[in-house]
């Protein structure tokens, strides 16, 4: 009769209660906050092309642009904010230095999420020294106590045809050697505090290929973010998968243990959906670090309905299945193998939704083949038996 009743609830679209997926989301999205990129560099050096690769969107769709004050521009959305400085003309009243203290000024005015974590001076990668306005607004960033990561754009990497590796031309080489160790004209040393020299290409000359470099720029801005903005890049990146990997992975970690201990006393077949809130809240977080919302631009409770789909499929197929070996009720172990078997698996879908490989439209009909079986439950069980021990 509990089988039965259990294959019921299999055909029903949504016996799950979505509200604790929505709630994840917000909450997540509250905690992680928004990493604030200042992006700096003369006009066609390519750094709307920059963010686009590094964060999947178009720089000036990056949420509402807002022209805060004249030369100062923030775009944003949840996850990523981009400041954008302009008016640094040569020639006007005031040095760039000097404008660019002023612009710093304003966004220290606004609000703690809106501050500056790492900042990319991009130059263009054959000029073969900065210029002295470059130099004084580096200084200028280094004494508002920000981290700057000199980006070379556009650099027209050479592949060796015996190696296969990738070498920059060696304009861009001696650039950089300046950058390490820059000199001014009578060779007296220059104070140049910057962090990190990224040489970066978004596509080939001919337009084609993908870029080159941008790894080491993620890793690099990664490195030199303040520590409670660190989680905040890794969701608005979307070139490191392992760094979402990891975090969804905590994510899962938690919801087993909750489900192990929600099932410390056994839980009734019957009563499997004590289990449902715990992996919808799981979902809804590892959505957060997937942009799935954003990604394919769904509300949070349309998301919410594939996830209840899942979970509800997962429970109802999985206690069926697994009543030989539970017994008529679940105990520990299982309602933790089937969150774990729930939150790889959802993850999986996050991530190929998130790269594209699977359209938003089609989820419906892959759903199926994500939704976990029996073998992937007591694949669980037996690795979280075999790594408790
Ligand atoms: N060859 C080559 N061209 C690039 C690269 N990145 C960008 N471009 C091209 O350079 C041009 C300018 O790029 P953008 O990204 O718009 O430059 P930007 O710095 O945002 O320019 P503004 O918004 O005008 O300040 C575009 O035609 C890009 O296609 C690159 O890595 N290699
Ligand atoms: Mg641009």
């Amino acid at each position: 009769m509990r089988a039965e009743s259990a294959e019921q609830k299999d055909g029903d679209t949504s016996p799950v209660d979505d509200r604790p997926f929505i709630k994840a989301t917000s909450e997540a999205k509250n905690q992680y906050g928004r990493f604030n990129l200042a992006i700096i560099g003369n006009t066609g050096v390519g750094k709307s092309s920059l963010v686009n690769a590094v964060f999947g969107r178009e720089h000036a769709k990056v949420g509402k642009g807002l022209p805060v004050t004249r030369g100062v521009n923030y775009y944003h959305d949840d996850s990523l904010g981009v400041w954008d400085f302009e008016g640094f003309e040569i020639g006007s009243s005031r040095s760039p230095a000097e404008t660019l203290r002023g612009h710093l000024q304003t966004v220290s005015e606004r609000s703690k999420d809106e501050q500056i974590a790492v900042v990319w001076y991009c130059v263009l990668h054959n000029a073969d020294r900065l210029t002295d306005p470059d130099v004084a607004m580096i200084r200028e960033l280094n004494a508002a106590g920000l981290p700057v990561i000199v980006v070379l754009t556009k650099v027209d990497w050479r592949k060796n045809p015996v190696t296969g590796t990738y070498k920059a031309p060696s304009d861009t080489e001696t650039f950089r050697q300046w950058l390490e160790n820059p000199v001014d004209s009578d060779g007296g040393p220059v104070d140049l505090p910057i962090e990190h020299i990224a040489l970066t290409s978004t596509r080939s000359k001919n337009g084609k290929g993908t870029g080159r470099g941008l790894s080491e720029l993620v890793e690099a801005t990664l490195a030199l973010a303040p520590e409670d903005t660190k989680d905040s890049f890794r969701i608005a990146q979307r070139l490191n998968l392992p760094w979402k990997r990891e975090m969804a992975r905590r994510i899962i970690a938690t919801a087993t243990a909750s489900s192990a201990a929600a099932a410390a006393v056994p839980i009734p077949v019957a009563d499997a959906a004590t289990l449902a809130p715990i992996q919808m809240t799981m979902m809804g977080r590892i959505a957060t670090i997937y942009e799935l919302e954003l990604k394919v631009m769904l509300s949070a409770s349309a998301l919410a309905q594939l996830a209840a789909q899942m979970s509800g499929q997962a429970l109802a197929r999985s206690f069926i299945k697994l009543i030989p070996v539970a017994g008529s009720a679940v105990n520990a172990t299982v309602a933790s193998a089937i969150t774990g078997a729930t939150g790889e698996a959802w993850m999986r879908l996050c991530e190929k939704v998130h790269t594209g490989r699977i359209d938003i439209s089609h989820v419906a009909d892959v759903i199926n083949d994500f939704i976990p079986t029996r073998r992937s439950v007591m694949r669980e069980m037996f690795s979280q038996k075999t790594s408790r021990k």
